[in-house]
């Protein structure tokens, strides 16, 4: 196996309790998964992320967990998750955790024990610090300092027992881990080495860039972060109308890159190739990610950027949405491609359980355009040069849900956005509707098998309701079809298999300008792929592309949303791959 063997990877992301539901209980589980393995052999996809499945009390659906050693009841057992692996292997598949360690539950005995004295052994494990000077303790205003939680409210919740704080840059139940102290980092390399022994092939690393905050020596008089600011680079997931900016205080900290070498030199380097790691790092720059998955450093393999995802944020940040451009996207796009060009490595992702639905957000999910947008999404996705990630259900073009009213929401962040904006005042239509749009659970909606009452996830009901148009668009009607959006995505992947142009080759933008289309070659060797999409629900002219007459005579490699327009103009959402061979 080849060290870099994820360049001609597709990486398939599980959402466990929305993906099948095995006992009946309404939650998807580790039962499902397996039943369902078959749905990812016929993809042909070569690694599964699976979301977290540890014991939690699920305040944010397994991103806080109580035992990272141990599945939780809900998903299964400990021996159904070795069956997992087991099988995937035997499928050639590989199968990664999600490790979230910036936090843990407030319910882990770590943070029990930390929070039971001042004098224990644990204490330093978190981020404890004593109320503002002059405050009433627990008063609003006595917080250490004014940062925000990324689900509304303040980042610091006031504990009787000791009369300290602690910090939580998400919610109260997921208390921040001290990374500065050394027992905690040693603790989490041993948890790692565990899976990895037991036969998981590497991690998903939950907001990795944020177990570095800013320096010890400040505390604890720790800074204050701008009000009514907002740092451009971050995910803008922090009200700063109410609460200072936060992220330029937490994240990519001064020993990220220390603590990412430790724990390559203490959990990987010794370990042969085949394991993949794979960073979340909001508000990393490209810049950053050079740094992260440069393999002389010895880091990570690969990051997951925000950019894309931020650009239909406005200036108050993710709720306050603007309409996103393609021109944006495409030099954001560009200009990842360009930085992570000779060092480094890029990861490719439309969605996943946090954004809303990649057809709803950069396609068009109306009758008419759905299909033909999401394989055009799905072209440009996996021919950039980088690991494309599937998330469940993008496979089969599933869209955003239509909710009506803020009890269709089950999701914290979702459900506390509303409370806090509306209890000042916020117009409350207005606030749903950014929910609408943005929501974390327009993906979390259950999978969609078939056209069968709850679309074949559960017998029971599920805890969060199945989209209504699942009786169009489901597995069980596209996986024969082979003009389906599952097709189109089985052929992109078995391409990156196939041509090493796909995986290897140089990355160039063409037509940069262009409002409509999105264009660009692969080269390797003496092979060249030119991708032309048009991401638009109009048609589009691409014939000022250059060498345009030898392209239109090119072999066709993949094409999608065909029209009857001739030459060189595209109809809505039309997309064509062609390869041409020798010195162009
Ligand atoms: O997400 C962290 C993150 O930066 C965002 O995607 C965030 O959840 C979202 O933008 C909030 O607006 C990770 C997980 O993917 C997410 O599911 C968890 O809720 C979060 O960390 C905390 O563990």
């Amino acid at each position: 196996m080849q060290r870099d063997w994820w360049k001609s990877a597709v990486v398939y992301q599980v959402y466990p309790r929305s993906f099948a539901d095995s006992d009946g209980d309404g939650v998807g589980d580790l039962g499902g998964i397996l039943e369902r393995l078959d749905h990812l052999v016929a993809l042909g996809i070569d690694v599964v992320w699976l979301s977290p499945v540890y014991r939690s009390p699920m305040d944010d659906n397994g991103y806080d967990i109580s035992d990272y050693q141990d599945v939780d009841p809900l998903f299964g057992t400990l021996a159904q998750l070795d069956e997992l692996i087991a099988r995937a292997h035997a499928a050639g598949m590989k199968i990664v955790m999600d490790l979230v360690v910036n936090h843990t539950s407030d319910e882990h005995p770590w943070f029990v024990e930390s929070r039971s004295s001042t004098d224990s052994p644990k204490r330093d494990w978190y981020w404890w610090r004593p109320p503002r000077p002059g405050h009433e303790p627990g008063a609003k205003g006595a917080e250490p300092t004014n940062w925000g939680s990324a689900f509304s409210g303040p980042a610091w919740t006031y504990d009787e027992t000791t009369g300290d704080y602690y910090l939580h840059l998400f919610s109260p139940k997921q208390p921040d881990l001290n990374w500065e102290n050394p027992e905690v980092r040693a603790e989490v390399h041993r948890m790692m080495s565990w899976w990895l022994d037991r036969g998981v092939d590497g991690f998903r690393m939950d907001v990795i860039n944020l177990i570095s905050k800013v320096t010890v020596e400040a505390a604890p008089g720790l800074p204050e972060g701008a009000i009514g600011g907002r740092d451009p680079r971050g995910a803008g997931v922090i009200d700063t109308s109410e609460y200072g900016d936060t992220h330029p205080h937490v994240v990519n900290g001064p020993r990220l890159h220390e603590f990412l070498q430790e724990m390559h030199r203490e959990v990987f380097a010794h370990r042969g190739p085949g394991l993949l790691t794979v960073g979340e790092t909001p508000g990393a720059s490209v810049e950053d990610a050079r740094l992260f998955t440069d393999p002389d450093r010895g880091e990570l393999d690969m990051v997951f950027t925000f950019e894309h995802v931020d650009l239909d944020s406005g200036p108050g940040g993710k709720w306050d949405v603007v309409p996103y451009r393609l021109l944006d996207l495409k030099r954001t796009f560009g200009r990842w491609q360009e930085g992570l060009a000779d060092v480094g490595w890029n990861s490719l992702y439309w969605g996943n359980h946090d954004q809303p639905r990649a057809v709803s957000r950069y396609g068009d999910d109306s009758p008419e355009h759905r299909e033909a947008s999401a394989k055009a999404l799905a072209t440009v996705l996996h021919l950039h040069r980088g690991t494309p990630y599937v998330y469940q259900g993008d496979e089969l073009g599933m869209t955003n849900y239509p909710f009506r009213t803020i009890d269709d929401f089950e999701d914290l962040e979702s459900v506390n956005r509303f409370r806090a904006a509306t209890s000042r005042g916020d117009d409350p239509d207005e606030v749903l509707d950014a929910l609408r749009y943005k929501g974390r659970d327009n993906a979390r909606t259950p999978m969609q098998w078939d056209a069968s009452p709850q679309a074949g996830f559960t017998t029971g009901t599920p805890w969060l309701a199945v989209n209504p148009n699942h009786t169009e668009i489901n597995a069980a009607a596209q996986v024969d079809d082979p003009e389906s959006v599952f097709n189109h995505h089985r052929r992109l992947i078995a391409l990156r298999h196939d041509d090493p142009v796909v995986a290897h080759g140089r990355f160039t933008m063409v037509l940069p300008d262009h409002d409509q289309l999105y264009v660009f070659t692969r080269t390797l060797d003496d092979s060249t792929l030119l991708v032309v999409a048009n991401l638009s629900s109009l048609p589009a002219d691409a014939s000022e592309l250059p060498d345009a007459a030898a392209w239109l005579a090119a072999e066709t490699v993949l094409e999608s949303g065909r029209s009857d327009s001739p030459g060189w103009v595209l109809g809505p959402w039309e997309a064509r791959v062609l390869r041409r061979t020798g010195g162009l």
